[in-house]
């Protein structure tokens, strides 16, 4: 029953926003087709139903949550008093080997609270120094490579970016050198991981009456958990066995060596496990997405670049890697990697819960607990906060410009306490890649911008041709 504060009367129930069709079983899934990703169809249904700014979508095994996507409305999930971040939808299965991991852990279970208060100090802007020379050692390899292939035809840019990000966070995480742009293949974990994250979106749309068909994707899902576990393991068993004065300064050694200034406790190895690939499936593929879509910007604008690439040789040195400092006294840079997060959050949607009875845009009745996706990639292009919401504009994020508008307008790294413990990491780490790569690289334009249905969108075949600038 709604509490005493709230109105009695007058108030419509959820079921009076619109829906998409369903079918028993099924729900709505043969209408949430779209070429660009389940994501995609969702802003497309956002947008249509803007004025509403929440639609209901009945998924198979009886799951309805609501997506909200107008600013409006947006404020009132962003209000940490009255919702909270639930593990629904894919995050139910990325549990699975992200296990009580800071993204995957309850907001009730006593590991998110101390892990939180383990490890926030050690991802502050002014902690990130010390994993810089990852960066840098990361962004060189890939440097050299785009360097040695020109004349070979386009670089793959989002593979790259890829390799990039996993190359950084596993060095910078656990001290370890996948060394991707060294290797032929990727390395079997980092396809292990990549399957595991497909198959966490996949089973989502899978009816249980034909999930009995996909054994054979649970069994490898399954195997490659085990596999990713074991090299885990491994790398901490390894670490804890050499003397402390000799390791590296990476995350895992923050884990294994702080404890919780409330308790006194430091977290298990198994929570430890849980962390590193946390940091390893949150951390690369948001980072890569990000920057792939920063350079598709990029190289269609030829005045936008010529603006960046102005910034960048006032700023850096012309060649080698620049100091932290240098890259984050690009500001023009870094308006272009917000408003790239603005146009194409890597992570389009979070989710939300009310903690008690209470109501949504002053109108319905929202029971306690009911579950709402939070479409980041439709309130970022709501026309009522932002003009012509489809042009790619940095100076959107100009202090005056950006003074009156609404927080719940602009959540790309999520809401509240829950919001992303790596935002200053993947800042410095995508404004360092953006600036060295612009510094020292021409493009050409790669055509019109279409997403890949992936888990975090990113282009599809962006293929870009890229030289070594002559100068
Ligand atoms: Mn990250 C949570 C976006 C890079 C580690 N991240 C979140 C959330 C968003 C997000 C949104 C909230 C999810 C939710 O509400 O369910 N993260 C990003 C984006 C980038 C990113 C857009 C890059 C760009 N994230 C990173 C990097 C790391 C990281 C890099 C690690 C080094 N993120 C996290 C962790 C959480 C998180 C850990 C979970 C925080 C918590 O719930 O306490």
């Amino acid at each position: 029953m709604p509490d005493g504060t709230l109105p009695t009367t007058n108030l419509l129930p959820l079921s009076a926003l619109p829906a998409v069709p369903s079918l028993p079983i099924v729900g709505a899934v043969p209408w949430l087709h779209h070429r660009e990703g389940f994501m995609a169809k969702m802003l497309e249904l956002a947008e249509r139903y803007r004025h509403v700014g929440a639609i209901r979508v009945p998924m198979p095994g009886g799951r309805e949550p609501i997506f909200v996507g107008n600013v409006s409305l947006a404020k009132d999930l962003c209000d940490e008093a009255r919702f909270e971040k639930v593990l629904d939808g894919p995050l139910v299965h990325i549990r699975d080997f992200a296990g009580d991991g800071l993204f995957t852990a309850h907001g009730y279970e006593d590991n998110w609270h101390k892990a939180n208060r383990i490890l926030s100090p050690g991802f502050s802007s002014t902690s990130i120094e010390r994993y810089y020379p990852a960066m840098t050692e990361s962004l060189e390899a890939l440097v050299a490579y785009w360097s040695a292939r020109s004349g070979e035809g386009p670089v793959e840019v989002v593979a790259d970016m890829t390799k990039l990000t996993l190359d950084t966070i596993s060095l910078a995480g656990f001290d370890y050198r996948f060394s991707s742009f060294s290797s032929p293949e990727l390395h079997p974990f980092l396809k292990a991981l990549g399957r595991t994250l497909q198959e966490s979106i996949d089973v989502l749309m899978r009816p249980p009456l034909v999930a009995p068909l996909f054994s054979r994707h649970r069994t490898r899902y399954f195997s490659d958990i085990d596999a990713m576990f074991a090299l885990v393991d491994e790398v901490i068993r390894e670490r804890k066995g050499r003397p402390r004065d000799t390791w590296p300064k990476d995350f895992l050694s923050l884990m294994l060596a702080e404890v919780d200034p409330k308790t006194g406790a430091g977290l298990s190895d198994e929570n430890i496990r849980y962390q590193i690939l946390t940091f390893l499936v949150a951390g690369h593929e948001t980072t890569a997405g990000l920057l792939s879509f920063a350079f598709h910007e990029l190289a269609r604008n030829a005045e936008l670049f010529t603006r960046e690439r102005a910034e960048v040789d006032r700023g850096l040195p012309t060649t080698g890697m620049p100091t932290m400092k240098e890259v984050m006294s690009l500001d023009l840079t870094k308006r272009v990697l917000s408003e790239a997060l603005r146009l194409w959050p890597t992570v389009p949607a979070v989710t939300r819960a009310a903690k008690e009875d209470t109501t949504l845009g002053g109108k319905y009745f929202v029971p306690k607990g009911q579950a709402f996706g939070l479409l980041v990639n439709a309130t970022h292009r709501d026309p009522a906060v932002w003009p012509s919401p489809a042009a790619f504009d940095p100076d959107r994020f100009l202090p005056e410009v950006a003074k009156d508008r609404p927080a719940a307008a602009y959540k790309p790294f999520g809401v509240g306490k829950r919001a992303c413990t790596g935002k200053h990491f993947a800042l410095v780490e995508a404004t360092l890649c953006l600036a060295v790569v612009v510094r020292d690289f021409d493009f050409d334009d790669p055509g019109p911008l279409v997403l890949a249905p992936t888990v975090s969108p990113k282009p599809r075949d962006f293929r870009l041709s890229v030289r070594p600038r002559r100068r």
